[in-house]
């Protein structure tokens, strides 16, 4: 999505928010890791891995002072904050909503990445649309659902994908041949709340490796935060 942005002409940065990643595979512009080290919270905390990980995520907040003033050098920029994959570190973390608050003025919006690898079976899109549930209950900022890796899925997946989004009722189907009929009524009721409640307006399809998709992710940023105008026409004549 940087690279993206930079290749469009704008300004664009990323911030790393995961004290735990043993490897990302971009380069941060502001980096947690920089502020906190998973080895120094297991040793001072006396904690194996899983423990420091999650103290780690508590930290966070602490550590937001110095990153809100890295970002002041940012002005203008498209920021991208890159959190913790495990939606335990950071989604369900206290300190977490108020942060993002904080890190972005209030003018944020919420990427969920589901895999497309695990969008391919019916459970796997299911059990993704309840997680993104589960943060937007959380977090309160408007929200993209964004199926990334594309480029792993073929052309029957990607359109499955596309008409679960818009009919509860092949869902529901393509989960019966799936998983036979163990508790039909509780999953056709989340499927047909999915829809009701309007939990997703639109399926943005994506692929990073290819790099495939991200014109309709800027389209939607652009609508929410400039009100539909981008800012390439937004400071042209009338
Ligand atoms: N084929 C393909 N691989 C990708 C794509 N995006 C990321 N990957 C690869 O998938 C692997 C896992 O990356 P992610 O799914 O981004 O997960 P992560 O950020 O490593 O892990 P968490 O933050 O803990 O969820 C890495 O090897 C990435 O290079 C893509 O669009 N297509
Ligand atoms: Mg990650």
């Amino acid at each position: 999505m940087k690279d993206w942005l930079l290749m469009q002409g704008y300004d664009a940065a990323v911030v790393n928010l995961d004290p735990g990643a043993d490897f990302v595979p971009y380069e941060p512009d502001i980096d947690v890791r920089d502020m906190i080290s998973i080895d120094e919270v297991m040793a001072q905390y006396s904690l194996g891995p899983n423990g420091a990980q999650v103290v780690a995520a508590d930290l966070l907040v602490e550590n937001m002072e110095e990153i809100t003033k890295k970002l002041e050098e940012l002005q203008d920029y498209y920021v991208i904050f890159d959190t913790p994959g495990q939606i335990e570190l950071f989604s369900f973390r206290p300190g977490s909503a108020m942060m993002v608050q904080r890190l972005s003025s209030g003018k944020a919006m919420i990427a969920f990445l589901a895999d497309g690898v695990l969008c391919q079976y019916p459970s796997g899109y299911i059990s993704q649309k309840m997680l993104y549930a589960s943060v937007m209950s959380r977090m309160f900022y408007p929200m993209l659902f964004v199926i990334n890796k594309t480029d792993l899925m073929d052309e029957d997946s990607i359109q499955n994908a596309m008409d679960w989004e818009k009919d509860p009722e092949k869902l529901d189907d393509a989960f019966l041949e799936e998983k036979g009929n163990i508790l039909k009524d509780y999953y056709s009721a989340i499927t047909k709340s999915f829809r009701d409640l309007s939990l997703v307006s639109k399926l943005f399809m994506v692929s990073s490796r290819d790099m495939m998709g991200f014109e309709d992710i800027y389209a939607e940023m652009s609508m929410y935060f400039r009100g539909g105008e981008d800012v390439d026409t937004m400071y042209k004549d009338e």
